[in-house]
């Protein structure tokens, strides 16, 4: 997969160089490319944003130097198929593990993460003729700016990606994978600060210690996420 991420903050992707996806880019697996938003301005103060049309708070990305460095990596595609450009924007679509999972199966995903307001609306409507344009928010909370929305973005697609996470089984087996939460775990030693490990999980009882596990999947889920359990309920009347 070929991902090209654009930020007046490109530095803040280095996180990407570290671990698993750190390890899938030496493997050729991934072709993550970072553009400095800055180097797409002509004026001496390398200028990004002005004041709002018709006024209102803070400052609005302008339009030129995004469609710039979008024409670039668009001359630079060498995919088949559509790129897909996701905007960071608290006003998109929350970022879902059955988005992720379509996210995944994508040839070149292009990021623009503004800063400030956000980007002249104009940006989006220009690139929906070459990209498939997606505006993707990760949660209802504020950040400051599109960028640690990317790199969650791009944690959850890469990961999908056969061959970026060696135990295909820590797929299958996690959180939202089949919509419910992880039962609790436990390592050595069985008793710690006088704490014993649950006595099934030494039993050896294969089905009994499967059926416990899900027992408190379930528990949790309606505990602490009656959103998620009710929609899986929904699953099955539907
Ligand atoms: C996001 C101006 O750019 C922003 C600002 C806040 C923000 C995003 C982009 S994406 N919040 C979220 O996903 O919650």
């Amino acid at each position: 997969m070929r991902i090209d991420l654009i930020s007046i903050f490109p530095e803040f992707f280095d996180a990407l160089d570290l671990s698993l996806i750190g390890r899938a880019q030496q493997d050729g697996l991934l072709d993550i490319r970072r553009h400095q938003l800055r180097d797409y301005t002509a004026d001496k103060h390398r200028t990004v944003d002005s004041p709002p049309v018709a006024g209102g708070a803070g400052m609005v990305m302008k339009p030129e130097p995004w469609a710039l460095a979008l024409d670039e990596v668009l001359a630079a595609d060498g995919a088949a198929e559509r790129p897909t450009l996701i905007v960071p924007t608290p006003s998109g679509e929350v970022l879902t593990q059955q988005a992720a999972q379509d996210l995944s199966g994508h040839q070149h995903l292009v990021f623009a993460p503004g800063r400030f307001e956000g980007i002249d609306e104009r940006v989006a409507e220009w690139a929906a003729e070459r990209f498939d344009v997606r505006r993707m928010s990760i949660g209802d909370y504020v950040l400051n700016g599109g960028e640690a929305a990317v790199i969650v973005m791009v944690e959850a697609v890469t990961r999908l990606i056969p061959g970026v996470i060696g135990n295909a089984d820590s797929l299958a087996e996690e959180s939202h994978a089949d919509g419910l939460l992880e039962y609790p775990v436990y390592t050595k030693p069985a008793e710690w600060r006088g704490r014993a490990v649950p006595e099934v999980l030494l039993s050896g009882d294969h089905a009994k210690i499967a059926a416990w596990r899900r027992e408190q999947s379930e528990a949790r889920t309606q505990q602490v996420r009656p959103d998620l359990w009710e929609s899986r309920t929904d699953l099955w009347h539907n």
